[in-house]
């Protein structure tokens, strides 16, 4: 098939990427990308500290098995360990949390003793688990997530833990403060109490135990783009308006106009924005503006801040076989996720750190994480003010008032003009309609106007794998499938000549 439309994709992350790739493939001659920034990948982002390579943005591919995309294409690039490859580690259903050995230590300077805590992480991922299943049950008792578990985990803690002592219980208390701020990171979210319960269960994990790219994630993103024309892509051209259902113009339906005034026209327009920028920009990036029903659906899909606190260490203060550390503050047995003084206290909302493995390739380096308008805050600090804090909140939590980090390194989602958050994450009252609007062309169906002039995709218009890159890379290639569908009918019907 030759197909002579023309194509214009908004944003050069993996979602557009795969669009493009599979346009292409599909013999359309006219596939353009134009991308803000002066970058591929968008939120795919590999960066260093000292010598190290580390993730600025994804860090693993979740549920590295045969139905995911990313982990078949950065097996067939040889861009994986042998590990990640075996069957054991594909087959292996950990419903997205992987068993990391964990240190836990509170702010008193103590390390925890983890027989202390299990109770509470077990009560915690069993009450995580239960809460995904009212979106089948098509009824929820509570709004959001965060009430569900405070009040689920009131009641139980008062039956389950009634005959141990005060301090105990009110350090597993603690721990699902703790255990709220993971999730707050996991979901992308300021407060559990922002994501929806109803839709909690919609977000779907694939079998195998998560891995990552000792090379780095954008391998993926240099490998695919070294597969499309050289010229495909026009770098740092913003798109600030899409003209769509353009009666004046003469053949193609949609103008697009960039920031430096060059207004393009095409005749279909795959948008790839980030939510973020999308809830920011929705009034000036559509003329005329996006229905009603497709607004709503925006505005109440949440997308919050993910950011990561890189440091570095000389010797480990943690144990060798240490994977994850938990920091656990001894006056939160509220069960809250949100600090109460951000600007004094953000730091709190730090759930801890995961650990680079292996030693031998990272040295003594963590990747701390902190969700949230806290993690918002963070980005306005300058890096000493940053360094400063984490090096006091170490310090106090070991115990020992001299270790002190060689280097630190945070990434800044929220204020990145073209992402403005880190991902999507259903909003309280969202639903399973909220993603279909989400993906919905424009003109919607029913129209008499031409169709599939504007086209959706991007991690936030995935049904259940959004925030996401393999989810991400899905709704390209589904948007491609959905023009390519479009041009084979209407090459079919054609009388032939
Ligand atoms: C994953 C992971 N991961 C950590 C952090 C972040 C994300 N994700 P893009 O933004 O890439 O591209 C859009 C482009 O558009 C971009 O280049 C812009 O510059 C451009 N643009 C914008 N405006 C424009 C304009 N006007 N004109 C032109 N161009 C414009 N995903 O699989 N594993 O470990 C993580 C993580 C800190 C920030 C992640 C992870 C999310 C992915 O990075 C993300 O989904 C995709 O890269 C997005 O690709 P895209 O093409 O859509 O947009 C139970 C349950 C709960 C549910 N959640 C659980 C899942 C957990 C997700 N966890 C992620 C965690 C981490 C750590």
């Amino acid at each position: 098939m030759s197909v002579n439309a023309k194509v214009v994709i908004v944003g050069c992350g993996i979602s557009g990427i795969a669009a493009a790739q599979r346009l292409v493939n599909a013999g359309f001659q006219h596939v353009q990308i134009l991308e803000a920034t002066a970058r591929s990948g968008g939120r795919v982002k590999t960066g260093t500290l000292g010598d190290n390579i580390i993730e600025i943005g994804a860090n693993w591919i979740h549920g590295p098995s045969e139905e995911n995309p990313v982990f078949c294409l950065a097996r067939q690039y040889g861009l994986l360990e042998p590990d990640a490859l075996t069957p054991e580690n594909q087959a292996m259903d950990v419903e997205g949390h992987p068993p990391w050995v964990p240190n836990f230590f509170s702010s008193s300077g103590r390390k925890l003793n983890a027989e202390d805590i299990y109770p509470a992480q077990e009560m915690f991922l069993e009450l995580m688990s239960e809460g995904s299943k009212f979106e089948s049950q098509g009824g929820e008792p509570w709004a959001c997530v965060g009430d569900f578990i405070r009040s689920e985990a009131e009641q139980q803690a008062a039956e389950k833990w009634k005959d141990i002592d005060a301090a105990t219980r009110c350090l597993r208390l603690c721990v699902i403060s703790n255990m709220l701020k993971v999730e707050c990171c996991v979901n992308g979210a300021h407060s559990m109490d922002e994501v929806g319960l109803g839709a909690y269960g919609l977000y779907k994990t694939l079998p195998g135990l998560d891995c990552t790219f000792p090379g780095g994630y954008e391998g993926v993103i240099k490998n695919l783009m070294s597969e499309l024309p050289s010229d495909l892509v026009t770098y740092n051209r913003p798109v600030r308006c899409v003209h769509w259902n353009n009666t004046e113009m003469e053949e193609n339906s949609v103008m697009i106009e960039c920031d430096d005034e060059k207004k393009i026209a095409a005749d279909h327009v795959i948008v790839t924005v980030p939510l973020g920028y999308l809830k920011k920009h929705h009034s000036t990036l559509f003329s005329p503006p996006l229905p009603l029903h497709k607004l709503h659906s925006v505005e109440r899909l949440g997308f919050g801040t993910n950011n990561k606190i890189y440091v570095e260490f000389d010797s480990p203060w943690w144990d060798a076989d240490c994977e994850v550390i938990y920091l656990v503050w001894e006056d939160e047995d509220g069960m809250l996720d949100q600090v109460p003084d951000v600007q004094r206290s953000w730091i709190k909302k730090l759930f801890g750190f995961t650990v680079l493995k292996p030693s031998e390739r990272y040295g003594h380096v963590l990747c701390g994480w902190i969700a949230g308008h806290e993690s918002e805050y963070m980005e306005t600090l300058s890096e000493q003010e940053v360094t400063h804090t984490m090096t006091q909140l170490i310090r106090r939590f070991t115990g020992n008032p001299t270790v002190t980090p060689r280097r630190v390194l945070r990434s800044q989602w929220f204020h990145d003009p073209w992402t403005c958050g880190s991902y999507s994450y259903p909003g309280k009252g969202c639903s399973a309609q909220d993603l279909e609007n989400m993906m919905e062309p424009l003109p919607t169906k029913g129209s008499l106007l031409q169709p599939l002039q504007v086209l959706f995709a991007g991690e936030a218009t995935h049904p259940c794998y959004y925030s996401t890159v393999h989810g991400a890379l899905l709704t390209g290639w589904r948007e491609a499938d959905r023009l390519i569908s479009h041009y084979s009918a209407i090459s079919t019907s054609e009388p032939p000549k």
